[in-house]
């Protein structure tokens, strides 16, 4: 197409509109090729209970890994924060919420820029999800962090109301195999999230999936998630193909911006046609 005056104001408009819709898509990823682990903080001070290895990170269990991402905000019914990664556990246990992932704001903290026992999360908000990697039909827990106080971020319940349970694993978790786990946040209301988790991978098949939803008093502006076992569920566990994607509903204000820019383009076309 050739410039016109029409197709070059449509073209500087969609620029003008393209930041408005840039958080939307993946705010966070790692595959670990690199050998390194920059932007995970591990809770412990000592620096070998995380470690990258074949391209991958293994956690001691006890700890939690812990990573930031831009400030992304669920403000519409329908926007979807999601957490996926691969894990494998070595020697996984019954214990019940033994292995749990969460997203959460840090609210006005500074982040954490090195390894630390446990401080620095005191005003932590935010949602986790905490299943028993070798149940006898445990169900999985969801828990929001709304009474902050306690510094240990995801190592303890103490900071957690617990917003309910939902089924429980179909199957164990098998030492040594990877499982791909999902974890959502879903705005679902003006004042309602839905946070869920699946598994699929091994004797999981496709099955495994739940979800609570919390009613009121929700966290919806997020920037870090983490991950963690206690030292009675597993001896570790080893992540891979981390990412967080955020998945906006597009605005109408959008829509209607870009349909405009749209029919600007059609006529500036048609016209030189002519
Ligand atoms: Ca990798
Ligand atoms: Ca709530």
């Amino acid at each position: 197409m050739q410039s016109t005056p029409l197709t070059i104001f449509a073209a500087l408009t969609c620029a003008t509109l393209a930041p408005s819709l840039a958080t939307a898509g993946v705010v966070f990823s790692d595959t670990f090729s690199d050998s390194d682990r920059a932007g995970w903080f591990n809770s412990s001070g000592v620096s070998n209970t995380a470690t990258v290895a074949d391209g991958a990170l293994t956690v001691t269990s006890g700890r939690h890994v812990l990573a930031y991402f831009a400030d992304t905000t669920l403000s519409s019914v329908g926007d979807t924060l999601t957490l996926a990664f691969d894990v494998s556990v070595l020697n996984p246990l019954n214990a019940g919420s033994g292995f749990r992932v969460g997203f959460f704001d840090k609210n006005g903290s500074t982040a954490v820029s090195a390894d630390g026992v446990n401080t620095g999360f005191g005003n932590y908000l935010g949602y986790t999800a905490a299943l028993n990697l070798v149940p006898p039909g445990s169900p999985v827990i969801f828990r929001q962090r709304d009474n902050p106080g306690n510094t240990a971020l995801i190592t303890t319940n103490t900071n957690y109301t617990q917003l309910g349970s939902a089924g429980g694993p179909v199957a164990s978790f098998v030492s040594g195999t990877t499982y791909r786990f999902i974890y959502t946040l879903e705005k679902t209301g003006a004042d309602a999230l839905s946070i869920g988790v699946s598994v699929t991978g091994g004797a999981f098949g496709e099955t495994y999936q739940h979800s609570v939803p919390d009613e009121s008093g929700i966290v919806s502006l997020l920037n870090s998630f983490a991950i963690s076992s206690t030292t009675t569920t597993a001896t570790s566990f080893t992540l891979d193909n981390v990412s967080v994607t955020f998945t906006p509903v597009p605005e109408p204000s959008s829509f209607a911006a870009w349909s405009g820019v749209a029919v600007l383009g059609l006529v500036a076309s048609r016209r030189r046609r002519r």
